[in-house]
């Protein structure tokens, strides 16, 4: 459903009649349909009223802290789909192991290496926010505006970011496997993996444009360098002098597992269409990267990117805004946390 397509009293009444007519289907549907049903309505302007500075503190923040620690950028992008893509963009990623709750989203193995520097910019974010207003700010819209401030501020596309999500009630390690695309999956298990979601093939290779900034740790793409088959230890799809120079770097990766490699090698932290370019000079990091300019379905697409710039910025600003949108939580399903780290009641689901 669109944003804003309850918006108007007239539709609120028509959602209020379907909702009965949804309450005799329950009984065959599960639960999830009906809380999917009555999506919040989230606005440009939602703490205009309650928090008038939000804009303003938030991206005074992230300036500051982009400046001092450029990683950050890419830290925050990727947690930030990570958490929209694991029970919908709701911060559930922000929240730390405690015994009550077992093993967070944040915990789990394939998260492991999610930078600090993202929980520290929403941390100081929220900090900032709970002084100026109280319990107004959620965490997962701290999330999704600092996301699209650093990718504008990176070189990338603008988008709006409506607002009004809740926080998460929710956050399990065990959620996370089966929901998150890892570089030894195929082609048409990632692609699968989208359409799940409701993404095309199309959104699918205008998002992973993102890996046009940040890193891979050396064990990401290992393989592909030291132990590709029996007969060649270097996959024939990596430029040879590209493969050269990784294998250097990651020479000593078992011994130090934070040895990582630029996704983009040839503008590492700059938000552009480089990363499509790349993949057609067999320059592409990941095994996944690499193959999307192999797949007959997602060829195409990058080719289009490679050569237009533009073409990339507008589906990736409209791809990131639906994946701002997935899954996001109503009034009862999520609350404001005090703390983006924990829960407000620790005792809680
Ligand atoms: C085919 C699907 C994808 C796969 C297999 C994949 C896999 C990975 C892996 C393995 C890393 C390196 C993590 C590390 O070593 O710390 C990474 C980094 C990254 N990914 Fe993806 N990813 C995918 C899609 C996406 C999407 C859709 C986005 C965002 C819209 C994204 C954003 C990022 C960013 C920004 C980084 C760099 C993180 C940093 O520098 O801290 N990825 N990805
Ligand atoms: C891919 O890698 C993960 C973690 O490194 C591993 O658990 C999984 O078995 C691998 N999957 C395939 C299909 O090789
Ligand atoms: C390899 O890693 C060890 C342990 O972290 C370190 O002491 C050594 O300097 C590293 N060597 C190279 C060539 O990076
Ligand atoms: C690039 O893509 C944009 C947006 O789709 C389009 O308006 C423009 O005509 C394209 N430019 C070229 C040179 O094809
Ligand atoms: C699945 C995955 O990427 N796991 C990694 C999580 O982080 C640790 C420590 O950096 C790695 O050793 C794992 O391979």
């Amino acid at each position: 459903m669109a944003v804003g397509s309850i918006a108007s009293s007239n539709n609120v009444i028509k959602m209020k009649k379907i909702a009965c007519f949804v309450v005799v289907i329950l009984v065959i549907f599960p639960l999830t349909t009906f809380a999917g049903y009555t999506k919040p309505t989230l606005t440009k302007d939602y703490y205009m009223k309650t928090c008038p500075r939000f804009e303003e503190i938030t991206n005074n923040i992230v300036t500051a802290k982009q400046a001092e620690t450029p990683t950050t950028a890419a830290a925050v992008v990727r947690v930030f789909f990570h958490d929209c893509m694991v029970d919908g963009c709701d911060a559930s990623t922000l929240v730390a192991s405690n015994h009550f709750h077992g093993k967070a989203e944040r915990d789990a193995d394939i998260n492991l290496s999610l930078p600090g520097d993202a929980f520290d910019l929403v941390t100081r974010i929220k900090t900032a926010l709970e002084l100026e207003c109280p319990g107004i700010v959620s965490c997962s819209d701290i999330l999704a505006t600092s996301a699209r401030n650093l990718i504008k501020m990176t070189g990338g596309p603008f988008y709006e970011v409506p607002l009004g999500r809740k926080d998460g009630l929710v956050s399990q390690a065990s959620r996370v496997i089966g929901n998150l695309a890892l570089p030894n999956m195929t082609m048409t298990h990632i692609i699968d993996l989208f359409k799940i979601k409701g993404f095309t093939i199309q959104e699918m290779v205008a998002l992973v444009g993102a890996h046009t900034i940040g890193f891979s740790h050396c064990s990401e793409f290992s393989n592909r360098i030291f132990h590709y088959s029996k007969t060649q230890p270097v996959d024939p799809k990596m430029n040879p002098k590209y493969a050269e120079a990784l294998k250097t770097l990651c020479a000593n990766y078992t011994k130090d597992p934070t040895m990582a490699a630029f996704n983009d090698v040839m503008t590492p932290g700059k938000f552009d269409n480089m990363y499509y370019k790349n993949l057609q000079r067999g320059l592409g990091l990941l095994a996944t990267d690499q193959a999307m300019v192999d797949d007959p379905r997602t060829k195409p697409i990058v080719e289009l990117y490679a050569a237009n710039e533009t073409a990339f910025f507008n589906d990736f600003a409209k791809a990131m805004l639906k994946v701002s949108l997935y899954e996001i939580k109503t009034d009862k399903d999520g609350e404001i946390r005090h703390r983006c780290d924990s829960f407000n009641n620790q005792k809680g689901t």
